[in-house]
């Protein structure tokens, strides 16, 4: 039954040049909201930028520029960036908007008359990059004898003192206990719901949610000179892009059903703070938080400072967008962290794009233009590959659903090495033209119809070129799911073109 679908990625700091980690969650969550889309669900995707907050006010300062000039040039670099990657989201918020700044002042507004909220003067460690204050114990020893290191950012913290008004956090323990336990699924993986468990269970310090050591953020509304702390503003914007505090109709028609994307480096944020800030503005809290690893490099987290940071635009020029996104989707498990390399790109690439999927397209394009005068035959009823084709999307479905995109790419894949084998076991090439050749031929035409609706949230640009080919009209992302994946929608009787190769193969470097 199609549905509603509200799928949304962090919205990232502008400070930070896109890098394939923040490539990798928006490619998933694009991927996702193709899949639903093939279901036939209204989809709402949103991402963003994130630029409030002290580090962005820093650059601007160093820059000669305002905040506001600096977060537009740099925002600008994440829409670009999307725009490379063929993501589809249906709003790119910047917490600079306007409709933001409405529904911040009315969430923590909401917040305060509840009584969750009180004035306090605070003190402590404070790491200017992560925009968060850290307890010593939380600290790495630092060599040079000043104050202890950011363990996430290597660098030292700074001492802060202000007037802050507090988040009560420590009132939310147990309600938050209680909602894991009547939504067990609403973190995912396990692992990742025991470490926010854990992080609940070890209690939980009120926290101050204000600032007014600067003012580039979010006004309290009842009280100049403070302004809302970047995360707290931030999070609100899952929020503010479904209505709150502008149209209420619309917030309920959309929350809490939704499927926030994260990776484990802001899990406290989103699975402790933000239910408990939904709790105590009277709201529910997130459907779903989906929440990975990291992309590592040289088994390292990639950073700034590590100059490890692979970029975006660097991977697409070899090999290509559908290249890019097959290899995060297909190679990169959601959950745990991965080791991103070179040669695991190209080996991917070659075995998976140009053998199976690209070597399918030319075999029966080249067979058909040879046996059949280039017209695609129409598939068997009662093909060998029909079931293989039916366990495929079932299995496929079930994973795109379970956020789990390698797997359902995978299952997709034993669809094309089936298809490969009964082509190879049979040899058409071999053959006189006649019915048996037509009919392998339309199995397997049959089978890259499927393959171009099934892996179109994938290679956005490929199926579509290859559908184009086998002589289809329309899209194979204008499909319906679960219709089209019947066995027997290829109509044989389609001229079929053979054109270059779909994913030329990949010299790995000397
Ligand atoms: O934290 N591997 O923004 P951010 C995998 N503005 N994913 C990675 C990654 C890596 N090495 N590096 C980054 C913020 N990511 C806040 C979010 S949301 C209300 C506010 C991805 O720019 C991953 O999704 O630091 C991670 O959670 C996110 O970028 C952090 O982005």
């Amino acid at each position: 039954m199609p549905g509603r679908f509200f799928l949304t990625t962090p919205i990232y700091y502008v400070n930070d040049v896109p890098h394939i980690g923040h490539a990798y969650t928006t490619v998933t969550a694009d991927a996702l909201a193709r899949w639903h889309r093939l279901l036939g669900d209204d989809v709402f995707f949103l991402t963003g930028t994130d630029e409030h907050g002290l580090k962005v006010a820093r650059s601007a300062e160093a820059l000669g520029r305002t905040p506001q000039e600096h977060a537009d040039q740099t925002s600008a670099r994440f829409a670009e960036a999307w725009e490379l990657l063929d993501i589809s989201h249906d709003r790119f918020i910047r917490t600079t908007d306007p409709d933001h700044h409405a529904a911040v002042q009315a969430m923590l507004q909401r917040i305060k008359d509840n009584g969750h909220l009180y004035k306090e003067t605070y003190a402590g460690w404070y790491c200017v990059p992560c925009e968060a204050y850290y307890e010593p114990d939380d600290l790495d020893p630092n060599p040079d004898g000043g104050p202890g290191l950011c363990k996430i950012h290597g660098r030292p913290v700074e001492w802060f003192e202000e007037d802050n008004w507090f988040f009560r956090l420590s009132a939310f323990e147990q309600p938050l206990l209680d909602w894991y336990e009547r939504c067990p699924d609403a973190v995912a993986p396990a692992g990742k719901r025991n470490e926010a468990l854990g992080l609940i269970k070890g209690g939980l310090k009120d926290i101050s949610i204000t600032r007014t050591s600067i003012d580039w953020g979010v006004p309290v509304p009842w009280d100049p000179g403070h302004v809302f702390y970047v995360w707290y503003d931030a999070l609100i914007n899952y929020a503010t892009a479904v209505g709150y505090g502008t149209d209420p109709e619309r917030f309920a028609a959309w929350w809490p059903h939704v499927h926030h994307l994260l990776a484990k480096d802001i899990l406290r944020f989103h699975c402790v703070y933000w239910p408990a800030m939904l709790l105590a503005a009277g709201e529910a809290p997130p459907a779903h938080l989906n929440v990975h690893g990291y992309l590592l490099v040289g088994g390292e987290k990639m950073s700034k400072t590590r100059l490890n940071q692979i970029f975006p635009a660097d991977l697409v020029e070899e090999f290509g967008v559908d290249g890019f996104r097959f290899h995060f989707l297909r190679h990169a498990p959601f959950g745990p962290d991965g080791d991103v390399s070179y040669e695991g790109i190209v080996a991917g690439y070659n075995a998976d794009l140009a053998n199976n999927f690209g070597n399918l397209l030319s075999r029966v394009a080249t067979v058909v233009a040879k046996k059949c005068d280039g017209i695609g035959p129409a598939p068997r009823p009662d093909s060998p590959l029909a079931a293989v084709a039916a366990e495929a999307y079932a299995e496929a479905a079930a994973a795109w659903e379970a956020v789990q995109p390698s797997v359902a790419l995978d299952a997709t894949w034993r669809l094309i090495r089936e298809a490969n084998a009964l082509l190879e076991a049979t040899e058409p090439w071999k053959a006189e033209p006649g019915p048996e050749v037509d009919a392998v031929l339309g199995d397997a035409l049959e089978v890259l119809r499927l393959v171009c609706i099934l892996a179109s949230p994938a290679l956005t640009r490929a199926t579509v070129e290859a559908w184009r080919r086998i002589g289809l009209e329309g899209r194979p992302d204008e499909q319906r799911l679960p219709d089209a994946a019947a066995w027997g929608g290829y109509p044989g009787g389609l001229p079929v073109e053979k054109g270059g190769p779909l994913f030329p193969r990949i010299k790995p470097a000397a």
